[in-house]
């Protein structure tokens, strides 16, 4: 079939996101021998134009859309991206092409797979993960069979769709609004599956440009059960571990192609930790000219052996994600560890001199000052000062998590709102007037400290940035040169920070959208 695939992330904060969810799609339809085409309007000048043209040019049976991002996760300045994907992407593809079929799928289809379905106007959305299941679709659609969750898991379809056969409804026990009937799609052999060979299909020099890296997975799952998260409720909480071997394979592949900065994108990267232990071995072994880096390091056991063996692999830097240094709202987020964990893995990571970014989210049930001083003090006492940290204020509650039902059980959130726009849990404990003032005193005094407020840069001024760093001769991700740009742009810092406060003075309630 005549397939065409689009990816309408635009989000360039903190760097663009390679679509390799979408990258993998498109490789397990070519390799069940479609015609297949990938429209990425990442680095596009208008979204719009560029989506009809390619839609009228090759009228496909089917448009395959890729949905990453609800919103910015971003409570002081929410940004929801679903608009312009429904008026930008999807009613260009009516127009250029009015009879294909649109399917969407993506980690914002995982989260509110029914919210997504209605709001985007579409025929079909694939819930779970697409490489086997969109070739299902596409089998199932070529020989006008009837669909059912055998013969396509995961897949929600409509009364407006034009295909015979019987329609999937968004019926039974939900985890979230839209659980498909038969349950989600899930890739059982990760071995065997398709890999996104991203540079088949989108330009990576143009992500490098702009401080993206190539994107690699190791596993799939989380096993843990902290109460925001969605994780596990996108890959599932069994672990679906790849061979060391093959993840070294797939980054040797992609040097072959250029790429020189990886970042593993996991859940978590080091659980299991002999699992993160025998990828740290192979790395090693094989010694490949790329920086690596990864996201989701999680202090539960992380000691000096396993960051020293980091160093050794190839790692430059890495994103630390302890959430909190209380031990209160640890276990209020059922982070599985304590302060102690987090002291351990800061040492192991100043010891080695592993450039880390540290990662703390402020507000969960039971958050007060005190426990926010406590964060704070660990970073004073802990964090290198060439290390960022960025502070995030309010907790994005999403459907199926323990915290919607602890909200909802609390009137936070009425009963059937499905939190699909942006939707905050911040303790009530918290005063914001004193809450902003402290953390904007913190910021103004560590030019290594960050506020969620200072993060949100509109695409032009994102590259601007990144381009006067390359300019400058600054390598690597680029958040390791904020403390240093901070501190030559200390006076107009103060000036932003003391803008930011203003605004965020007449933040007086976390909005509710019951
Ligand atoms: C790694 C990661 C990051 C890294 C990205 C690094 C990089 N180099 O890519 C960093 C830390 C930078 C980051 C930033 C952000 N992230 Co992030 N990130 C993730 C994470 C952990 C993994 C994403 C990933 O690569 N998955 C691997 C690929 C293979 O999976 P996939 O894309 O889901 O694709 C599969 C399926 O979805 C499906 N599929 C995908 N496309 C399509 C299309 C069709 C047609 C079909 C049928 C199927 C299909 O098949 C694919 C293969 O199985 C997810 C959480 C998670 N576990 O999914 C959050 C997640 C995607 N991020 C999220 C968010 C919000 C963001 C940010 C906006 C803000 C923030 N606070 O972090 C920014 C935006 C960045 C950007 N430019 O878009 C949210 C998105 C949902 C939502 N809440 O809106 C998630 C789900 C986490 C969360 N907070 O809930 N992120
Ligand atoms: S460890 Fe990370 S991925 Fe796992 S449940 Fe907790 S926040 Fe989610």
């Amino acid at each position: 079939m005549n397939v065409l695939l689009v990816n309408p992330n635009r989000e360039r904060m903190p760097w663009p996101a390679v679509p390799i969810g979408l990258c993998t799609v498109a490789t397990a339809l070519d390799r069940a021998g479609h015609d297949v085409e990938l429209v990425d309007l990442t680095f596009a000048r208008d979204p719009f134009k560029t989506t009809f043209e390619a839609a009228r040019r090759r009228s496909p049976d089917v448009v395959g859309i890729t949905v990453r991002n609800l919103d910015n996760c971003n409570f002081e300045s929410p940004v929801f991206y679903l608009k312009e994907i429904r008026d930008a992407v999807v009613r260009a593809v009516r127009q250029g092409a009015p009879s294909s079929r649109i399917v969407i799928g993506g980690s914002a289809v995982n989260v509110s797979p029914e919210d997504c379905f209605r709001y985007l106007e579409v025929d079909y959305a694939l819930v779970g993960e697409g490489e086997e299941a969109l070739p299902r679709f596409l089998a199932a659609l070529e020989a006008k069979a009837e669909f059912s969750s055998e013969s396509v898991p995961g897949l929600l379809g409509a009364a407006a769709t034009r295909d015979p056969g019987k329609l999937l409804r968004t019926i039974g026990p939900r985890a979230a609004p839209g659980e498909p009937i038969g349950g989600r799609a899930v890739v059982r052999d990760l071995e065997t599956s398709a890999r996104s060979e991203a540079w088949r299909w989108v330009r990576l020099s143009q992500y490098q440009a702009n401080g993206g890296p190539f994107s690699v997975q190791t596993k799939r799952g989380c096993a843990l059960k902290c109460s925001y998260c969605v994780y596990n409720g996108i890959e599932g909480r069994a672990y679906r571990l790849r061979k060391p071997e093959a993840v070294v394979d797939e980054i040797q592949q992609a040097t072959e192609h250029g790429v020189r900065n990886v970042e593993f994108v996991d859940s978590t990267f080091n659980l299991p930790l002999s699992h993160g232990r025998a990828l740290l071995d192979e790395l090693a072994r094989r010694a490949l000219p790329v920086e690596l880096s990864t996201m989701g390091l999680n202090p539960a056991g992380v000691r000096a052996d396993f960051i020293e063996s980091m160093k050794r692999a190839g790692f430059k830097s890495v994103m630390c994600t302890p959430e909190s240094a209380s031990d209160v709202t640890l276990a209020s987020l059922n982070k599985g560890y304590d302060k102690g964990a987090v002291i351990r893995a800061a040492d192991a990571l100043r010891r080695t001199g592993l450039r880390t970014f540290w990662f703390f989210m402020i507000g969960a049930p039971g958050e007060t000052l005190d426990t926010v001083r406590e964060t704070l003090e660990f970073c004073e006492e802990y964090v290198p000062k060439d290390d960022m940290v960025l502070f995030t204020t309010g907790i994005r509650v999403y459907s199926g998590t323990p915290l919607e039902a602890y909200c909802k059980e609390i009137g936070w959130f009425a009963a059937d709102d499905p939190l699909f726009l942006p939707s905050w849990y911040l303790s009530p404990e918290l005063d914001f007037e004193a809450l902003y003032g402290m953390l904007v005193r913190a910021a103004e005094s560590h030019p290594n400290w960050m506020t969620n407020a200072e993060t949100v840069l509109g695409p032009a001024m994102a590259t601007v940035m990144k381009g006067a760093f390359r300019m400058l001769g600054w390598k690597g991700p680029f958040w390791q040169h904020l403390p240093k740009l901070h501190r030559l742009t200390a006076r107009s810092r103060k000036r932003g920070l003391a803008e930011h406060h203003e605004r965020l003075r007449r933040i007086t309630d976390v909005p509710h959208h019951s």
